[in-house]
């Protein structure tokens, strides 16, 4: 299996972190933005979007990193990331979609100046904090949904947003940083 990542986006380190957390055999090949390879024909081919990341696994290409991640946690039952009844499941799915569209509207929204995000960010980081109330990760133990979320709130980008009124989070966040996983895919600009 490998997967096309641009490694240091957290659409792309979500995937990496699991990946390294758990030692999972697929090869991660790395690739830079100038380079332009997500748009050749034949990555074209395993994704008409022409963005990463992108697992190949024989000839199965999938693409959408939350796609991944479940995908990658269901072939491996073994990191119990992945909950097998119904309303684990859907749990997951929850948060996995609220990651996709709210959490990322705002990160994407952070840098249009004009746009007040305050309410966005009261709503979203106040029900986090609420689900974080009395558990160390999201669903009380370690899951594929702390991968698919916390890596936006670690990027830079993110670190403009006062966290000080949402104490479970700012715990949870410091917990994530220390999984083997994510420290093994801090970003090191290339010659340091
Ligand atoms: N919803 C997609 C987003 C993927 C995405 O936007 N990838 C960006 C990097 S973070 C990309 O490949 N951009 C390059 C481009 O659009 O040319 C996912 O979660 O996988």
């Amino acid at each position: 299996m490998k997967l096309y990542s641009f490694s240091p986006t957290p659409n792309n380190r979500k995937v990496e972190a699991f990946i390294k957390h758990f030692d999972l055999p697929v090869e991660i090949h790395t690739m830079g933005f100038r380079d332009q390879e997500n748009k050749t024909d034949e990555y074209l081919q395993m994704n008409p979007m022409g963005k990463a990341p992108v697992l190949q696994d024989g000839d199965f290409s999938l693409w959408e990193s939350n796609a991944i991640l479940t995908y990658l946690a269901t072939l491996h039952p073994e990191t119990g990331m992945l909950p097998a009844d119904a309303r684990g499941r859907a749990d997951c799915d929850r948060w996995l979609y609220w990651q996709a569209f709210h959490l990322l509207s705002i990160i994407i929204s952070l840098s249009d100046k004009k746009k007040s995000l305050q309410k966005d960010i009261d709503l979203n980081f106040g029900v986090l904090d609420a689900q974080l109330e009395g558990r160390d990760f999201i669903r009380g133990d370690l899951s594929i949904v702390d991968f698919a979320i916390a890596p936006y709130l670690l990027a830079s980008r993110a670190l403009v947003i006062d966290q000080t009124p949402f104490p479970n989070v700012q715990n949870w966040l410091a917990r994530c940083n220390e999984l083997k996983g994510m420290v093994e895919t801090v970003y090191k600009p290339p010659g340091t």
